[in-house]
């Protein structure tokens, strides 16, 4: 039967995957779209599915907002992918960053528990979660070390939605995402970030990329396919809590050799330190530089998932390798700037 499903922060990558499937499946999607001065529904444009998602007026800062549009939306099925999801700008907007990430969905919650506790309620938690982390790899039963305002604000939003599971009853659940990635990323993030900027410096648009932390490790899947992995997590029969990841780490320092001959770039590292750098022997140019400003107050070295629970119960694994990740992103972000279009 037909749902209707709301999503918060539908013009991110998730929110526009997340649409996709949605409606692929048949179900009627709603998407909230928060008030800014330019357009931002480019993901939505790139994946078909622009004219299919009824998109409405949503900033989950806003609690009256969030009653009238479940009041007016009468949603089955709510996903609260919304947030401010770049860990490295929490450390200067701490409170703004507490407001839509651990309030956000606090106020959906208790809008949830007034009107009709019958909906179903996803809140994205995120593996940012274990910080320090206290074992490797992570699942839904290690201790969270939280070291950023983000995974912070995050952490209070998933005890949030555990608790009104326990204390109202709500059908309320959170995935726990390790890193998921694809050419709908944002640039700010660094796999974006290397595919993008790889293909401008190849293209005569920018001469050097500079990056802070090469050796962070993270455990890097493909969104398209996490987004069935949350749809799953919403339809078990048991409201839980699940870790979606591929089980595989690597650094930062690697996604960027992986990248490099997608562009015709033979890559070798010189020196150490904040004097590093990545040189294309071919050419002799200095690709990559290392830039201070890029470094965090507060690091995750390494995160690496173990997502077992959701294979056994939701019947959920990434499929997708790293080399076929890089790939993909690297050919779009080659066809946009070969091609004039912009890398949004
Ligand atoms: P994203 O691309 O940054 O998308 C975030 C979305 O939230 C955007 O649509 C943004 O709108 C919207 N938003 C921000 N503030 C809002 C507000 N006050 N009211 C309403 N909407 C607001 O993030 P993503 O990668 O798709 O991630 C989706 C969710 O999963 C986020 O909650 C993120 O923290 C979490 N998560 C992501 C990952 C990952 O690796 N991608 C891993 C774990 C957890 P604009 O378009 O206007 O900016
Ligand atoms: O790509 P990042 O900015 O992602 P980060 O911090 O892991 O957060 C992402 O994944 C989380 C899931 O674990 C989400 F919850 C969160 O919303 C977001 O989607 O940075 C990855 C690593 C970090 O260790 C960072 O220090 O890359 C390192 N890094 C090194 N140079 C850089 C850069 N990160 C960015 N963004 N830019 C750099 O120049």
């Amino acid at each position: 039967m037909s749902k209707t499903i709301l999503i918060t922060g539908v013009t991110g990558q998730d929110g526009s995957y997340l649409a996709k499937l949605m409606l692929e499946r048949g179900d009627k999607v709603v998407g909230g779209v928060r008030r800014t001065s330019s357009d931002n529904t480019w993901r939505l444009a790139e994946l078909g599915v622009l004219d299919d998602v009824e998109l409405i007026d949503l900033d989950i800062a806003e609690i009256t907002n969030i009653l009238r549009t479940i009041e007016r939306v009468k949603p089955d099925e709510i996903y609260n992918l919304a947030a401010q999801s770049f860990v490295r700008t929490s450390f200067d907007h701490p409170i703004y960053t507490a407001d839509i990430d651990a309030l956000g969905p606090a106020r959906f919650l208790e809008v949830v528990r007034t009107v009709n506790p019958t909906i179903r309620f996803y809140q994205a938690s995120t593996s940012e979660m274990y910080g320090k982390a206290a074992e490797t790899p992570q699942s839904e039963r290690t201790p969270f070390h939280p070291r950023s305002p983000y995974a912070v604000s995050k952490l209070y939003a998933h005890w949030i939605t555990i608790n009104y599971r326990e204390s109202y009853g709500l059908h309320a659940c959170c995935g726990i995402l390790f890193n998921h990635e694809s050419p709908l990323r944002g640039r700010e993030f660094v796999t974006r970030k290397i595919t993008a900027g790889l293909a401008q410096v190849k293209y005569g648009q920018l001469k050097t990329l500079a990056f802070g932390n090469l050796d962070a490790k993270r455990d890097w899947g493909f969104a398209g396919e996490y987004v069935d992995g949350i749809r799953r997590i919403l339809q078990a029969p048991q409201a839980s809590d699940y870790v979606l990841a591929t089980g595989h780490a690597e650094s930062v320092r690697r996604f960027i050799e992986l990248a490099a001959p997608h562009f015709g770039f033979a890559l070798e590292w010189r020196g150490a330190g904040p004097q590093e750098i990545g040189v294309d022997t071919k050419s002799g140019r200095t690709l990559i530089e290392i830039d201070p400003s890029h470094y965090r107050p507060a690091e995750v070295d390494a995160l690496v998932g173990a997502a077992q629970k959701a294979e056994h119960e939701l019947g959920w694994r990434a499929q997708v390798t790293l080399p076929d990740l890089v790939a993909m992103m690297a050919e779009a972000d080659e066809r946009r700037v070969r091609d004039g279009k912009p890398l949004n």
